[in-house]
């Protein structure tokens, strides 16, 4: 291990500064980088797509989020601030209260995960830059490749240029969760949360007990472990929760560990100077709206700016902030919990050949239904899920008369629901169980394994494209800001929001036959940020000639749109205004799909329609048709731009590169 662990002296060197000046997000191990050169190939490379165009409706949304902002800070008057700044003194006693020094929290991450593995398969690779994924996109980059500025979430053919010698290795996702497997041995905490294939959460309080050693010699021991069961490294953070464990486990990455005494003074130096993008669950938007609008760029500012952040955010979303500001998070184990759904899914290059895409779609309720099988689940209602050639997504659903996990059933429903959108061009077909019978299910997570208690998100049932290959929209999937949502079309939104659905489901929803509930708390520690809508409900009360002036002032956030307050998540996880499905712990995309709620009101209200309610109803009921682009695009039609679309270039890529590949 060349990175020994850190003690919390080392905070004062203030490790993460430098993230403040790296590309992007920051990602490890890509601190050198030629930002601007990076930034310029990007560029380049994507100037006139709809991927770009795409971004630029982001930007200018994000830029009128914080003109709002801005215009409601001016408003707020000196009685206003003062009467918030109690509610900030009296907040900051009762969080206080609640913080717990008395847990030891360590988060562990693999580096470069994916790569790592291959690099192991393949030693010849060890110390070339490298990626897995393909000419569309890749999932992740080694170290190496990290130094030019290639990244996860990369269009491979960007990565190429920045990296001409880059070497791409598919991707192989039964040797990541053979290896993902192998990394969960350890004894340390049997209830252990693993929120990815690569990364887990383990309270080792009571072993660092037990053993009398240090957070900091266990999180030694169970890297060194690890290494020695897999071959691969990984980074540790300790620290008394889970939020600041998982920011110290990227500080010394790759192959280090960084530890974070249990003592508020350490805790509250270390969050002093913490950039806000640091933590989980304040992704781009909110980090802009926070930094531009209101000037916080440090979790120690949140709480020096409170009183601004309870006048303009939702109770939650404050509470939120202001403990991340006093470096509070969770530190209990959580509760188990059911999973609602099941499902599989499979990526190709687009196609409208009808017979191709049925004996897709059979071996798609083939799969499912031995997933099924294995899990003893039989369901009633069953999704079909469309990506068409244009990123459209379409979801169709039908209850069965019966419970099944029969593949002829799902096969035979799901070809009606197919057959009723052909013609049409298709990328991805997915099919979904959902509405168990939970007389037969075979759920008690009294039988748990430590296996029912990760979350697996990669190992769900997904075929990548049939050349192995990603596209954009894959690289859209990625939990940082490469996420992209349209706020100017409904569709596209819909076609991008859904890729990330779709990925999550893959990731969580899908294979986990009980999980944790981590959802849960990472929802309560994070998703309050989630709440773009609390932008506008607090806009709302600054209107002097609002209609519900009579709560104004009150500051319990009163919305004009109640059904927008909080953005509701049926079940958990369905978007109670669009039925777009989003697990919590997909934040960052919450918060865009919230924020896309927002810009439709902020649009609305700007062409004088605020007062109406009924488009996100219109939109549920899928008959909406104002302010968004034609349903239906056909798979032929040009967009009037003179640049080639950006997804048709990718499927160029593609077929490009496996030809190469080929020879
Ligand atoms: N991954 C992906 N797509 C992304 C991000 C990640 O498919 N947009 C996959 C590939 C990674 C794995 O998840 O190997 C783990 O993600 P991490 O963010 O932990 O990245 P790495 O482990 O690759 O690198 P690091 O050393 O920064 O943790
Ligand atoms: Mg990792």
């Amino acid at each position: 291990m060349d990175n020994g662990e850190s003690s919390s002296t080392d905070n004062s060197s203030r490790p993460w500064e430098s993230y403040n000046t790296v590309f992007t997000n920051a990602k490890a191990g890509m601190e050198g980088v030629d930002k601007e050169k990076v930034q310029r190939i990007v560029y380049e490379m994507s100037k006139g797509s709809k991927y770009f165009q795409n971004e630029e409706r982001k930007e200018a949304l994000m830029k009128h989020k914080i003109d709002h902002m801005r215009d409601r800070c001016a408003k707020l008057s000196s009685s206003d601030l003062s009467n918030y700044h109690k509610v900030v003194d009296r907040r900051i006693l009762e969080l206080e209260a609640t913080r717990d020094l008395s847990r030891i929290w360590l988060h562990v991450d693999m580096d470069a995960f994916y790569a790592a593995v291959e690099t192991l398969s393949n030693p010849s690779l060890k110390g070339k830059p490298m990626a897995v994924g393909g000419f569309s996109m890749i999932s992740t980059a080694n170290y190496e490749a990290r130094k030019f500025g290639v990244r996860a979430a990369m269009p491979g053919f960007i990565a190429r240029k920045l990296c001409p010698d880059l070497i791409f290795v598919p991707v192989d996702f039964t040797k990541y969760t053979h290896y993902s497997d192998l990394t969960r041995k350890g004894n340390y905490d049997p209830n252990f949360i693993a929120g990815s294939l690569d990364e887990a959460f383990l309270d080792i309080t009571e072993v660092c007990r037990e053993r009398g050693l240090s957070g900091g010699e266990i999180a030694e021991e169970l890297r060194s472990s690890v290494y020695s069961v897999t071959g691969l490294t990984c980074s540790a953070g300790v620290a008394a929760n889970r939020l600041l464990a998982k920011v110290c486990s990227d500080i010394n990455k790759p192959n280090g560990q960084f530890v974070l005494q249990n003592d508020r003074s350490t805790v509250m130096k270390f969050i002093s100077s913490l950039p806000i993008r640091k933590i989980g669950g304040i992704g781009k938007v909110t980090e802009h709206i926070l930094k531009d609008a209101l000037g916080i760029k440090t979790c120690e500012e949140m709480v020096h700016k409170g009183s601004l952040l309870y006048a303009l955010f939702s109770q939650s979303s404050a509470d939120f902030f202001l403990s991340v500001g006093l470096g509070l998070g969770r530190t209990d184990t959580p509760q188990v919990r059911s999973r609602k759904s099941i499902s599989s899914e499979r990526t190709f290059a687009a196609t409208g050949d009808e017979r191709l895409l049925y004996s897709k779609l059979a071996d798609i309720a083939e799969m499912l239904s031995d997933d099924m099988k294995k899990e003893g689940l039989t369901a009633k209602t069953l999704t079909l899920k469309l990506k068409t050639a244009s990123f459209e997504i379409r979801s169709r659903a039908v209850s069965l008369q019966r419970y099944t996990f029969s593949s002829d059933d799902i096969l035979k429903h799901a070809t009606k629901l197919l057959k009723a959108e052909l013609p049409v061009s298709i990328r991805l077909i997915g099919l979904r169980m959902s509405q168990f019978n939970e007389e037969i299910r075979n759920s008690d997570p009294s039988q748990g394994t430590i296996t029912k208690f990760i979350i697996q998100k990669d190992s769900s049932r997904q075929d990548l494209d049939d050349n192995g290959s990603f596209d954009l929209n894959a690289s859209e999937m990625s939990n940082d800001e490469s996420v992209s949502l349209s706020f100017g079309s409904h569709e596209t939104s819909y076609a991008h929001l859904k890729d990330v659905v779709e990925y999550e489901e893959r990731s969580q929803i899908d294979t986990r036959k009980v999980i944790t509930n981590q959802e849960c708390m990472e929802k309560e520690e994070r998703q309050q940020v989630l709440e773009g809508d609390a932008l506008l409900i607090k806009h709302k009360e600054c209107k002097p000639d609002t209609n519900d002036n009579s709560n104004a002032q009150n500051t319990k956030a009163v919305s004009v749109f109640p059904q927008m307050e909080p953005l509701l998540w049926v079940d958990g996880y369905k978007c109670a205004l669009c039925g777009i499905e989003l697990p919590p712990s997909f934040v960052e995309e919450r918060q865009e799909h919230s924020d896309f709620h927002l810009a439709q009101r902020l649009q609305n209200e700007e062409s004088g329609s605020s007062s109406s309610t009924t488009p996100s109803k219109r939109r549920i009921l899928g008959k909406e048709k104002e302010n968004s682009k034609p349903k239906k695009q056909k798979p032929d039609q040009k967009d009037g731009s003179k640049h080639i679309p950006i997804h048709t270039f990718f499927t160029k890529s593609n077929q490009n590169w496996n030809e190469t590949q080929k020879k």
